[in-house]
């Protein structure tokens, strides 16, 4: 007997049974067990070393190439009732899908070791935080978890004390995508993923629990679990105020958890609290707390550079497993954007680079590291209270329509802003890159359950508190006629982070539009900024016509949910339909 806790000793020795495995080693997170997964790792191919004398401690790992990326297609939320899934989700009958994912996990782990890792996603004594066990046959998801949540001998502890945790079977099976299913079972508290070893596939504290178990947890329990970065704004007076931002995969909000503030703002500091998963409680006091349930980051490695992020890249330097980046001839990680004065000779595939066939680092290569290694990382990161948020920002990736900055009118007409965010596909999914699709609160991968609930439930929120933060809509990445992104982005973002923490206040302009207030070019601080006042002018400007055709848009969209739509949020809709037909025609008259 490993554990007190019943349950748990019950499905160890069940799914045993089923995969049929040589050793079974319950991971107490030291920095022993750590140590001999790199060596075991070392040995059989898993993990390359890399420069230990640049990089102590970093590691590369190499994944098979056709396994790269979430598979959304393999994806699967099983619930009974095929409603409570959604059209958001695929789904299967639990039934059908345990029947199906069992027979590929039967034996599947014979002559290799099943490794049980307990984990707390957050604080490990805050009250917010809740608990998972996977299980899982590759000790490259044991490392990386023991840096991306407060994995071993704590969390079971918790676990034994509390009782309740979400299960979660992982095996990397025989890594053909033909064979790869990752499902949840949110009624059981249950994920059960085969076939991939990488990153939300594989790692299941990540997207599988703290998002799509977690979001139907914190429905039926009152909160939110979200895919929102969470950062504190410093003002020269020294005040912190936290904003939390949920942006798609691989649109910035690592950067933007680590912006480093331009120097022609001085006193400003950012504060690190999480770059990827919020969860937000509403406390007595009216407002909305967040935690990060995760203890590191998970990101993307091309374009971190020392201009784009250089709190990232020197947290790079020690203590990191990096995944599909390429390495120099003296053995240091090399991605696109790194450094100049560097050049590849391997590539991710672990070939000698050639630049005809593609990028040296994969798009989505990543670097798995601690939160703590981050110079910019928040002294309340593990604070069991969490942090108040004062604002929530959307935003996707918009050549087009999407202005820099506007303010939803009200939370409810924020649950509208968030529910209908669009953005153009990137690689952190297999498929298309660059295609506009809807990704509401940058959730579509990631809610598990029905969107129309959820945004019933988010707007069940505007009756409990009149504290709640305020909701904004940002796009950085707006271009012109010739391509050219219109906004310089990166640090100069605290420009607008700085008007929506003054919108907050009470302190700050704007004037209303149809689709919310925005600011007017004055209203942001432009004190030494690089961009001409025409092109401000365009990027604070919005289209009315165009718009109207993106409600459509929308419309067709919600139209899909059908009688689960929540009524407020149509009310909320026709509100700026008529708002944009009014200015609509104030223009033609
Ligand atoms: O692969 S992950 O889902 O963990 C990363 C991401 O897409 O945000
Ligand atoms: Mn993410």
């Amino acid at each position: 007997m490993s554990t007190t806790n019943q349950a748990l000793q019950a499905w160890v020795e069940e799914v045993a049974r089923l995969t049929r495995p040589d050793r079974i080693h319950w991971c107490d997170g030291s920095e022993a067990e750590y140590r001999g997964l790199v060596e075991l790792m070392l040995g059989n191919g898993d993990l390359v070393a890399l420069n230990q004398e640049t990089h102590p401690n970093c590691y590369l790992h190499r994944s098979s190439p056709t396994d790269v990326a979430r598979t959304e297609h393999l994806t699967f939320i099983c619930t009974q009732d095929r409603e409570d899934a959604g059209p958001n989700n695929n789904w299967i009958a639990p039934d059908e899908a345990h029947a199906k994912i069992d027979s590929l996990f039967d034996g599947c782990m014979q002559g290799r070791t099943l490794y049980v890792v307990p984990y707390c996603m957050g604080p490990i004594d805050s009250p917010l935080s809740r608990c998972g066990v996977e299980i899982t046959d590759s000790p490259y998801v044991v490392a990386n978890m023991r840096i991306m949540t407060r994995m071993g001998a704590a969390a079971l502890a918790r676990i034994e004390r509390e009782g309740g945790f979400v299960k979660g079977l992982h095996s990397t099976g025989d890594l053909s995508p033909e064979r790869r299913f990752i499902m949840h079972f949110p009624e059981e508290l249950t994920i059960k993923s085969i076939g991939s070893g990488y990153g939300g596939n594989a790692l299941l504290g990540k997207k599988c629990h703290a998002l799509r178990i977690g979001s139907w947890q914190a429905r039926s329990e009152g909160w939110l679990a979200e895919h929102m970065l969470i950062v504190g704004i410093e003002n020269p007076q020294g005040e912190t105020h936290y904003v939390a931002a949920a942006f798609p995969s691989a649109c910035g909000k690592t950067n933007l958890a680590m912006l480093i503030p331009p120097a022609t703002m001085p006193g400003w500091k950012v504060w690190t609290v999480g770059d990827d998963i919020a969860w937000l409680h509403l406390r007595e006091d009216g407002r909305l707390w967040a935690i990060n349930p995760e203890a590191g980051f998970f990101g993307v490695a091309p374009g971190t550079g020392a201009k784009t992020n250089r709190n990232a890249l020197e947290m790079l330097d020690r203590d990191t497993i990096f995944t599909n980046v390429a390495v120099t001839a003296d053995q240091q990680p090399w991605w696109e954007g790194k450094n100049k004065d560097q050049t590849p000779v391997i590539d991710w595939k672990g070939n000698p680079f050639d630049a005809a066939k593609g990028p040296a680092a994969h798009p989505n290569s990543r670097f798995t590291v601690s939160a703590k290694q981050c110079a910019s990382v928040s002294p309340r990161i593990d604070d069991p209270a969490g942090v108040p948020i004062s604002a929530i920002v959307f935003g996707g990736r918009r050549a087009e329509l999407a202005p820099l900055v506007f303010q939803a009118r009200d939370w409810k007409h924020g649950v509208l802003v968030g529910a209908s965010v669009a953005s153009e596909t990137t690689a952190a999914a297999t498929g298309a890159v660059g295609v506009v699709r809807r990704d509401p609160m940058a959730m579509q991968p990631f809610c598990g359950y029905n969107f129309a609930d959820y945004w019933g439930h988010w707007l069940s929120f505007a009756d409990k508190s009149d504290k709640l933060p305020k909701i904004f809509h940002v796009n950085w990445f707006r271009q012109d006629a010739d391509g050219q992104f219109m906004w310089p982005g990166f640090g100069e973002n605290l420009r607008v982070l700085k008007w929506i923490l003054e919108r907050c206040a009470g302190q700050a302009e704007a004037v209303d539009t149809p689709i919310g207030p925005m600011p007017r070019a004055e209203d942001i601080d432009t004190a030494s900024l690089d961009v001409s006042p025409e092109t401000l002018e365009a990027l604070l400007s919005i289209d009315a016509g165009r718009w109207q055709a993106e409600l459509e848009d929308i419309r067709t969209y919600f139209a899909k949910y059908g009688e689960h739509m929540p009524r407020g949020l149509w009310e909320e809709f026709e509100r700026t339909r008529i708002a944009l037909e009014k200015a609509r025609s104030a223009e033609t008259a």
